[in-house]
């Protein structure tokens, strides 16, 4: 069987199993009768719980699955939520869950003293408030040749946001620390599950090393605001530096134990699978996101002609993070690699979890050109030249795969 996350033995399932609204909801009607034309022809609308979402902005691949537009991402560091990419493995719970956050109960286990907080408790246990590249393991899925199944994102399954709630770490010494032997977090996700179907075959459960619980959070808001439904409220795990799968929307469970969870998509789903192999609980967990960069503007995305740009002066700009690492700096090249600038880091360091904006001023003659990034993170880390090939198209940071080719006129 493949990844969880490429969504076909699930799919499979909810044909068999889901009701029609359920399936219309999480956007699988369309992709069943497999329409490509269909998918082509016109821009799917923003789904029903999404619809304040900014639909100028954004790609709707289904349902589920919404990615910004290269062009759409500004230089201001933070992800408005209108923009910010949707993934949800399952549907969203009902909206009830968000008319009276307060209410929303969360277990703690594996603790000393393990029991129910809610949300209400939590709010008067601590308060610390991080920006994070939230990143989904498969952005940059769609520049791998091999095709992987799953969403073919390109650099847009990713935003800079801000996140406050109280440190897990207040959470576990209030109840007196964690339980002896413990060597992974888990947070369960407070989705509903269809009946007749084995629930640690679907229900999304993550595990992380417990090292990762130094800067985490349990948080209620996002930007500012109350977390939305869609973004994970009324209360999301945060595990900054760590790919989105471990970021655990409507979070209803968090659990300290000897061993990983045994849900599917922790054992089979998320794993860093050989090209051509099976994925299997031996292969690494894509958990810790590293170096990575990519130039939002300019982008073959803008403009009424594709990939055309005027002569001039033209300000390259984009966005680069170190995953668990600050960025220390960023190297622009126009002609694809061959030779690098130093680009300009720009506005507030919202700290080593958050993207930095940069800039490299050049002035373009015309011609064709290859414009890359390369960032460094404070370990001295280099982004990578080349992906690293995998089945199911996890942890794409190639400088070369998100090189824009642009014509100057
Ligand atoms: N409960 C729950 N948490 C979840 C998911 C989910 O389906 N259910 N999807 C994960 C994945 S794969 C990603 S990339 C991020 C997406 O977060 P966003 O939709 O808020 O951008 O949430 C993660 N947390
Ligand atoms: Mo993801």
């Amino acid at each position: 069987m493949n990844t969880p996350n490429t969504h076909i033995p699930l799919h499979r399932r909810s044909v068999l199993t889901g009701s029609a609204s359920a399936l219309a909801m999480i956007g699988l009607a369309s992709w069943s009768r497999g329409s490509l034309a269909q998918t082509a022809a016109a821009p799917k609308p923003l789904p029903a719980y999404v619809s304040w979402k900014d639909a100028s902005s954004v790609i709707v691949h289904s349902g589920t699955t919404i990615e910004t537009k290269r062009s759409a991402f500004g230089t201001s560091v933070i992800t408005p939520a209108e923009q910010l990419y949707i993934r949800n493995n399952l549907p969203a719970p009902d909206a009830a869950i968000v008319a009276d956050r307060d209410a929303w109960e969360i277990n703690i286990e594996g603790v000393q003293n393990p029991r129910k907080l809610t949300v209400r408790d939590l709010k008067s246990l601590g308060l610390e408030t991080v920006a994070m590249v939230l990143q989904c393991s498969g952005n940059g899925r769609g520049f791998f040749p091999s095709k992987p199944s799953g969403t073919p994102w390109t650099v847009g399954a990713a935003g800079c946001v801000v996140w406050s709630g109280v440190p897990v770490k207040a959470v576990v010494d209030l109840l007196g620390g964690m339980a002896s032997g413990a060597r992974y977090m888990t947070g369960t996700g407070g989705e509903k599950l269809p009946a007749g179907i084995d629930p640690k075959s679907i229900m999304v459960e993550r595990s992380v090393p417990v090292a990762a619980m130094a800067d985490a959070l349990l948080a209620w808001e996002m930007n500012g605001a109350p977390i939305s439904l869609a973004h994970g409220g009324p209360l999301r795990l945060i595990v900054p530096g760590y790919t989105g799968v471990n970021n655990i929307k409507y979070v209803k469970q968090l659990a300290f134990s000897a061993q990983e969870s045994d849900a599917k998509i922790m054992s089979h789903g998320y794993r860093m699978t050989p090209a051509g192999g099976k994925s299997d609980p031996s292969q690494p967990s894509v958990q810790e996101m590293t170096v990575k960069s990519w130039i939002n503007s300019p982008s073959a995305e803008d403009g009424p002609t594709s990939g055309q740009i005027k002569a001039g002066m033209v300000q390259i700009q984009g966005v680069a993070f170190g995953g668990l690492n600050a960025v220390k700096g960023v190297e622009v090249s126009v002609d694809g690699g061959k030779t690098w600038q130093a680009a300009r880091l720009v506005g507030p360091d919202l700290g080593k979890y958050a993207w930095r904006q940069f800039v490299l001023q050049a002035r373009l003659s015309p011609g064709n050109y290859t414009m890359a990034s390369r960032a460094t993170d404070m370990a001295g880390n280099v982004q990578l030249q080349n992906r690293g090939e995998n089945l199911s198209g996890y942890n794409n940071t190639s400088w070369a795969d998100h090189a824009v080719k642009l014509n100057v006129a």
